[in-house]
């Protein structure tokens, strides 16, 4: 995918803000820390774009981008990070699950795991909604780097049947730029499906 352009549309705490108008969107969900942001800025090819942290649990905002000014990619806020008062968190979750339940331009989320951690209680309540409001999902494995081949393999047909057998994960480093292509096919062909 060449991209051409990308603009920070709009940021938005508050569901009524979301944009109106509609463009197909891919939206990118995971606990905070597991490098959402990085794998971003490596898809998009930009060093910067969205802000990556060594602090992480700071992002309450649901951020929509215009890529090449015909698709968006939805950067959801992180979800699961320990420091947060319990009434942020039920702010995030109202904020994500607002979003899935009834976006119509959602094509499909791409679920970022780290490739070394199995699923949190928050990663079964993400999976939970995905399977109720029937979002298509594409789970990746990031930060692939940190293993060997075949441990990477191993991981990745473990979580692939802890999902039920439902997707295929994609393996991703945004260290070495691993699956970068393998994901943006996939993601391709999730918007070139009829709705
Ligand atoms: N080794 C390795 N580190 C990564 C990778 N992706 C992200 N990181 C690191 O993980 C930390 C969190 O990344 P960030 O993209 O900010 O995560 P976010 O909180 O999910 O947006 C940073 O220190 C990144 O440099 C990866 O693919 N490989
Ligand atoms: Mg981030």
């Amino acid at each position: 995918m060449k991209i051409t352009s990308v603009e920070l549309e709009k940021r938005c705490r508050d569901p009524r803000d979301f944009p109106r108008f509609p463009l197909p969107e891919i939206a990118f969900a995971g606990r905070s820390n597991v490098g959402k942001s990085s794998l971003i800025n490596t898809l998009l090819t930009r060093k910067r774009l969205v802000g990556v942290s060594a602090t992480p649990g700071k992002t309450r905002s649901i951020d929509f981008f215009r890529i090449n000014g015909r698709f968006r990619f939805v950067d959801l806020p992180g979800y699961g990070y320990a420091k947060v008062p319990q009434g942020v968190r039920e702010a995030w979750k109202e904020l994500i699950e607002a979003y899935l339940i009834d976006r119509e331009t959602l094509v499909s989320v791409v679920w970022i795991l780290d490739i070394r951690r199995d699923l949190t209680e928050l990663d079964r309540m993400l999976h939970d909604w995905l399977r109720a409001y029937s979002v298509s999902y594409i789970p990746v494995c990031t930060k692939a780097d940190k293993m060997s081949q075949r441990d990477r393999a191993k991981r990745k047909e473990a979580l692939r049947r802890s999902l039920g057998g439902e997707a295929e994960p994609v393996l991703f480093s945004a260290r070495t730029g691993l699956g970068k292509d393998p994901l943006w096919k996939r993601v391709r062909s999730a918007m070139s499906r009829p709705a």
